[in-house]
């Protein structure tokens, strides 16, 4: 991978009727950067069309996975089209594109195979703040060691965490949070880029139920991958 000019990005973006939102993202994601791919999922409006009128690669097909699914997807994708890195942002416009400069700077600083955008809670509205607040002291107690935004998707990924990816179950909203619990126990440092905390017109796909009651669940497994990885080393070591 030579100097920081050589370095091969994708944008990748996953959406799932994102109509409302998804032509004026791409149109800033574009001045950022030239490689695109939009991961449509069984979308029932014209997001699919709508990455095709706008000229950028497209994965589409007619039924829903879940965005774990569709970023393995991608990052498969990005893998067999020899990129060195992706960065992934949401398409329903709550994160700007402008920021696509910070994560490839940090990446050439560090290097890191996961660097995250990460948001001011104090600026996420009441009723999410609080969940998000409650799932950051879990988190961040299960995997021992803080973490400032485990639900942020706005990420850039480099080619042996995109093939370690491959290999998770998760095909939902936890997929992201277990790829942190995947760098802690492998020893890959994380890296993190602030971001502007966005909240508009956006609906969030999200299943409050599953959100509630699915991330204690996805906690004990964050917890479970670190202590089985050092498990590991230590048999290793004897
Ligand atoms: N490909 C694909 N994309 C999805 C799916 N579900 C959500 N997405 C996309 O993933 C991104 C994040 O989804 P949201 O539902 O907004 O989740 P979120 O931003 O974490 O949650 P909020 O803060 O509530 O908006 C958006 O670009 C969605 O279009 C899915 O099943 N498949
Ligand atoms: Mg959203």
């Amino acid at each position: 991978m030579g100097n920081g000019d050589n370095v091969k990005i994708l944008a990748l973006l996953p959406a799932y009727n994102e109509e409302a939102h998804l032509e004026k993202v791409l149109n800033e994601v574009k001045k950022q950067i030239t490689d695109i791919l939009v991961v449509d999922d069984g979308s029932k409006d014209r997001t699919a069309q709508i990455a095709r009128d706008a000229g950028v690669n497209l994965l589409s097909r007619g039924y829903n996975c879940g965005k774990g699914q569709s970023l393995k997807d991608g990052y498969n994708w990005a893998l067999e089209h020899g990129y060195d890195a992706v960065i992934m942002l949401d398409s329903d416009g709550q994160h700007d594109p402008a920021c696509i400069k910070d994560f490839k700077a940090k990446y050439l600083e560090t290097r890191a195979r996961l660097i995250i955008g990460a948001r001011n809670y104090a600026e996420i509205p009441l009723v999410r703040r609080i969940s998000n607040n409650i799932g950051k002291v879990l988190f961040s107690a299960a995997v021992g060691q803080s973490i400032p935004d485990n639900q942020s998707g706005y990420r850039m990924l480099d080619r042996v965490l995109m093939e370690r990816m491959l290999h998770s179950e998760e095909s939902g909203y936890h997929f992201e949070v277990e790829m942190i619990a995947i760098c802690i126990a492998e020893g890959w440092k994380i890296e993190w880029v602030p971001i502007p905390t966005i909240y508009g017109d956006e609906v969030s796909k999200q299943n409050p139920f599953d959100q509630i009651f699915g991330f204690p669940k996805v906690c004990l497994k964050a917890r479970r991958i670190i202590q089985d990885k050092r498990k590991e080393k230590c048999s290793r070591q004897m």
